[in-house]
């Protein structure tokens, strides 16, 4: 029987476990703008007491800092409207520069933004804002997640504002020739790759590649057609796609998997499911993501599909079923 992505998404499927992320992100989606700045704002600011990001690098910061000038010369109110704008994916000039961004562009604009308010250079929230109940709700729904959720409900927030691009051709706004590289936290590079329960080759090459960043060897683990689902999205098929998917998204990243279990199928494919923890190169080893990785590998050792999944709880870092 021929392999395809949609049977390939399903494996292990009665092992997911609804995650809280997407439901406090529906929460915030239902907030007002001025209240989902707000949010934002305390959620950030609250969270950095005892996990702050690392600050990102002049070359990263150097793709916005065109929109960052302007913002800075602009009237208190100004910003206020700019902000808004982003956040409520207006139609404005700077609005549209924002959603062509990386997602790592647009986490470092927002980083400098957040580093401006705390100097008064931009507009801090309004002196005299009364949280709303709403954000209250949203704020607590926030605490009651562990770190790695928390920068993930951030990250997510972040990613969605700006003008929708997507249907728009190139922009005019100069674009990296290539993402700047994050620097790695840890020299996980030289040490080889364990997994209890898993001696499957392919899965122990892409660990050993991520953790390199030599996605070259990484893409050479999958299939042509082969897929790679990222939390909360829609599988990336093909070697080119995935390829600049994770130059852009995978960079810097510290892979550490666990544990793992494995099924031979009658076809000789087998899936596998394992678990851990990912670090992000924002905020290096103080966070820690508790993932899953289901990987289909195909009759001749090569990734057919492999999706990633934030864990709903520590919990099911132990649950490896079967199915
Ligand atoms: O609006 O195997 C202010 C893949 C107020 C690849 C603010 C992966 C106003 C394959 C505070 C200024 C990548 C899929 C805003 C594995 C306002 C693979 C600022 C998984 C917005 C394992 C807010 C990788 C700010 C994973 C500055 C799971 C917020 C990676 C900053 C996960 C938030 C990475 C930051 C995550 C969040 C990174 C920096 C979750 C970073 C999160």
């Amino acid at each position: 029987m021929a392999l395809t992505i949609e049977s390939a998404q399903s494996i292990f499927s009665n092992t997911q476990v609804p995650s809280p992320i997407p439901a406090t992100i529906a929460l915030f989606d239902q907030l007002s703008v001025e209240d989902q700045l707000a949010y934002l704002w305390y959620a950030y600011t609250e969270m950095g007491r005892t996990i702050t990001p690392a600050a990102p690098g002049a070359a990263r910061l150097q793709l916005a800092e065109s929109l960052l000038t302007q913002i800075k010369l602009m009237s208190p109110e100004e910003q206020t409207q700019v902000m808004r704008d982003i956040a409520s994916r207006a139609d404005t000039p700077i609005s549209r520069s924002y959603g062509f961004f990386s997602v790592n562009t647009k986490l470092a604009f927002w980083y400098e933004l957040g580093e401006l308010m705390k100097q008064g250079i931009v507009a801090p929230i309004p002196t005299g804002y009364q949280m709303s109940p709403g954000v209250k709700v949203v704020l607590e729904a926030t605490q009651k997640l562990d770190p790695g959720q928390q920068i993930t409900v951030l990250r997510n927030t972040v990613v969605d504002m700006g003008f929708d691009t997507s249907e728009l051709g190139p922009s005019s706004y100069p674009k990296a020739v290539a993402e700047p590289a994050f620097p790695r936290t840890a020299p996980t590079a030289t040490t080889s790759v364990k997994i209890d329960g898993i001696t499957e080759p392919a899965v122990l090459k892409y660990i050993e590649a991520m953790n390199a960043d030599n996605f070259d060897a990484a893409i050479d683990l999958f299939t042509p057609e082969g897929a790679l689902q990222p939390p909360f999205q829609k599988p990336i098929v093909g070697r080119e796609a995935i390829s600049k998917y994770m130059r852009e998204e995978a960079q810097g990243l510290n892979m550490m998997p666990k544990q793992g279990i494995m099924e031979v199928k009658p076809d000789g494919s087998k899936q596998l499911k394992i678990t851990g923890v990912v670090q992000t190169p924002w905020f290096g080893v103080n966070v820690g993501m508790n993932i899953a990785w289901r990987f289909l590998i195909n009759p001749q050792g090569k990734i057919f599909f492999v999706a990633i999944d934030m864990l709903a709880s520590p919990q099911e870092l132990l649950s490896l079923r079967p199915v």
